[in-house]
């Protein structure tokens, strides 16, 4: 029986890259997963997008000084050629922001008034930090102070990371705002709250019981501490960017200067974004006929660190509003992934480099990708593992399987398949492994198990060339009397070649493309239907010219690209290995001397590197540049902010004139020790009023390895005043 599936990927932060870690964990598992159940003949919807708000998105566009919209803009497009680059094909991407998709923010709001009606949201007031100098309200995390259970002076206000601790940033002493360096006022704000307490208690805990034994051991453990611990939990948030807080006839001014929590609009995402899509077909009411269907079946595809909001707090919020809405069947999530021993990390440049795979088949990327994918548990990416997948599992297995069989049929059958005969008990034993492969690999992928679909899929590719070599058709083609049995091998491997075509579909679909167009099956859909039957209506049709679709006198391949190679995987050479690994070695030693870390080998008198690289910054034109009037000058005197900790009050002699400027660097400097101290000033920059006294201007600063603020000083012999260029 066919199903209704809606398939959903996290939707990835508009600010950053997105790098394996992510895809691997999130994106492609979705993507097996909706290729495969579509095998299945299932009617799937396959949903992802950006997510476009909250308060990191916000300070990000302003600290870049470009509008919200066109920060996400750059983002959203990044990201969509990444996940394109790895194959993963969604039937929409779009995202949360209102120019992006109309659909979102009405939806959004309605799912608030309809918790609302409902008596789920409560509202109350509570003190937050608020930063005077800037004029907000600060997120927790933005509030750095001592941590009130160990000490540690640099704990954040959500958590400390020394004592590991949850933090109630009110608490917080000596709190200072990281995001301007102020000390922070705490100040009374009202908010909504969901009552997630209550969705426990009335059917949350029941339901999440009743998907016992279901999902994954490793999301259950996490919902299952979760539910042990709910609470009702802030849904709005002081910020200029996001879904405003609705008035009671839909309006966007319900709470002015407030917008809905990014995590309480983002999973409508998939709805709105599901909404828009249907609406763009011409087809609205299928939006409403799947997204409250009785029999439609709902997947979230996520990391580890989405797990509460996908399996807890979402589902209390489709419940909530008793609106219908289908609640997931199964959140899929994944455990960490990492590189190298290391995190992913992009700023430090900790991360696998497009140009390093761009020429390697896509499908090889996917495979080996899926073969470490932390399905139960952190795993990680080496470059001795993919090479050992791509070269034994594709070149030296699957590769092998196809080229052998396709050149022998070429050599000595005119390219064509040769007729089916009666099976021998080889050919017979081939075939139930064929079945049996075709089992395994679907009751993994119906489980989530990737990496197992993997191994039945190669364990099959195992027992046909073990057949081959068994078989020794190059012997038996030399001889008339055993020629036939000869052209009865190929005809079983070329059969399984197809069964191959069929099962490696869902993790490597352009490989399986090109396979069933040179075995003359072009255009055949990937299905589990029959595979092992042989012959008749199921299997090849006999005299088939394979390769037909290739050119050359032997059968040749085509990459992604259009080029053309000898075989479908080309190895890895070991060369290529050793030159990453190298570079990762540079760049760990580099991390290393930059964070104080000891490395071994590490030189102690090289310049240490920035431990958090930031990526360069988009290419600008020379007037840009020359628009920032740049001049060399000398700190005459230098005092404590009377209002703010981090701040030292410096009057600058410019040449020109002597200016007040206000620097954040209390923590790095002593008033003293920067009288006469030489500098580089921005002073065409708007005058900025910091906690009460003005600041003309900005001095060039940079940070050294422990953080700290170190100025920029021109060489001797430049008098003050003198523009930088
Ligand atoms: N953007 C967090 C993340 O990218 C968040 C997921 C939203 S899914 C609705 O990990
Ligand atoms: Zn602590």
């Amino acid at each position: 029986m066919t199903e209704t599936v809606l398939v959903t990927s996290a939707l990835p932060y508009a600010n950053g890259p997105i790098h394996f870690g992510h895809i691997v964990g999130a994106y492609l598992p979705a993507d097996i997963y909706v290729r495969f159940r579509r095998m299945l003949g299932d009617d799937v919807h396959f949903v992802s997008g950006t997510d476009e708000h909250g308060v990191a998105i916000t300070l990000k566009a302003e600290q870049a000084g470009v509008g919200y919209e066109d920060y996400v803009d750059r983002w959203h497009e990044s990201i969509k050629r990444s996940l394109e680059h790895v194959g993963i094909e969604f039937d929409v991407f779009t995202g949360t922001s209102h120019h992006r998709n109309p659909f979102h923010r009405e939806l959004a709001q309605q799912f608030f008034l309809d918790l609302k009606a409902q008596g789920y949201l409560g509202k109350h007031s509570e003190e937050q930090f608020f930063s005077e100098a800037m004029g907000r309200f600060l997120p927790d995390r933005y509030v750095e102070g001592t941590c009130y259970h160990c000490g540690y002076e640099k704990a954040r206000g959500d958590e400390c990371p020394h004592c590991g601790r949850y933090l109630e940033a009110q608490k917080l002493k000596d709190p200072r705002s990281t995001l301007d360096g102020s000390t922070p006022v705490l100040k009374e704000t009202r908010h909504y709250y969901l009552d997630l307490g209550r969705a426990r208690d009335e059917w949350l805990k029941d339901w999440f019981e009743s998907k016992r034994g279901q999902w994954k051991p490793n999301v259950e453990n996490f919902v299952a501490a979760d539910l042990a611990d709910l609470r009702e939990r802030p849904i709005t948030r002081d910020l200029p960017w996001g879904v405003p807080v609705p008035g009671e006839n839909g309006s966007d001014d319900g709470e002015p200067g407030k917008v809905l929590y990014v995590w309480f609009d983002a999973p409508i995402g998939y709805l709105s974004i599901s909404k828009q899509y249907w609406h763009a077909q011409g087809r609205p009411e299928r939006f409403e006929e799947l997204w409250k269907g009785a029999d439609t079946k709902l997947y979230h595809f996520i990391g580890k660190d989405n797990i509460t909001f996908h399996a807890v707090v979402f589902p209390s919020m489709l419940k909530g509003t008793g609106q219908g809405w289908v609640l997931p069947e199964n959140v899929p999530a994944n455990e960490f992934f990492n590189f190298e021993g290391r995190k992913f990390n992009t700023s430090s440049g900790w991360v696998i480099p497009e140009e390093a795979v761009a020429d390697d088949p896509t499908d090889a990327l996917r495979y080996a990708l899926t073969t470490m994918m932390p399905e139960t548990a952190d795993s990680e990416w080496t470059w001795e593992e993919y090479r050992s997948r791509v070269n034994d599992d594709l070149a030296d297995n699957l590769g092998n399987l196809v080229t052998r069989t396709l050149r022998f049929v070429e050599k000595f059958f005119d390219g064509r398949i040769p007729a089916l005969g009666e099976l021998s008990e080889r050919d017979a034993e081939l075939q139930q492994e064929a079945r049996k492969a075709a089992a395994e690999v679907q009751e993994h992928l119906h489980a989530f198990r990737f990496r197992r679909a993997c191994q039945a899929m190669m364990g099959f590719g195992n027992a046909c060339n073990r057949y081959y070599d068994l078989e020794q058709p190059w012997v038996a083609v030399k001889d008339e009397t055993t020629r036939s049995r000869a052209a009865q091998t190929m005809r079983v491997c070329c059969e399984m070649v197809r069964v191959l075509a069929h099962l490696i579909a869902p993790v490597m679909p352009e490989t399986s493309t090109t396979l069933l167009r040179t075995l003359g099956r072009d255009g055949e859909s990937p299905s589990f239907e029959r595979l092992g039957e042989l012959g008749g209506g199921a299997g090849l049709p006999e005299g088939e010219i394979v390769g037909a679709a290739l050119t050359g006198a032997l059968p040749r391949f085509v990459d992604p690209r259009g080029r053309e190679i000898s075989a479908p995987f080309p190895k890895i050479p070991e060369a290529r290995i050793a030159a990453e690994l190298e570079r990762l070695h540079d760049l760990a030693k580099r991390q290393d001397a930059g964070t104080g870390k000891h490395s071994p080998g590490s030189d102690a008198d090289a310049t240490p590197v920035a431990a958090d690289l930031e990526p360069i910054a988009d290419e600008i034109g020379f007037e840009t540049f020359a628009a920032v009037d740049l001049r060399t000058g000398t700190i005459l005197e230098a005092s404590k902010h009377p209002k703010a900790d981090r701040l030292l009050v410096l009057r600058v002699d410019l040449g020109f004139e002597t200016r007040t400027i206000v620097a954040g660097v209390a923590a790095s400097y002593t008033p003293e020790e920067l009288i006469g101290r030489r500098v580089i000033a921005v002073v065409n920059l708007a005058p900025r009023k910091l906690r009460g006294v003005e600041s003309q201007g900005m001095l060039l600063a940079t940070d050294d390895a422990e953080g700290r603020a170190r100025f920029l000083s021109p060489d001797a012999g430049s008098p003050n005043g003198a523009r930088i260029r």
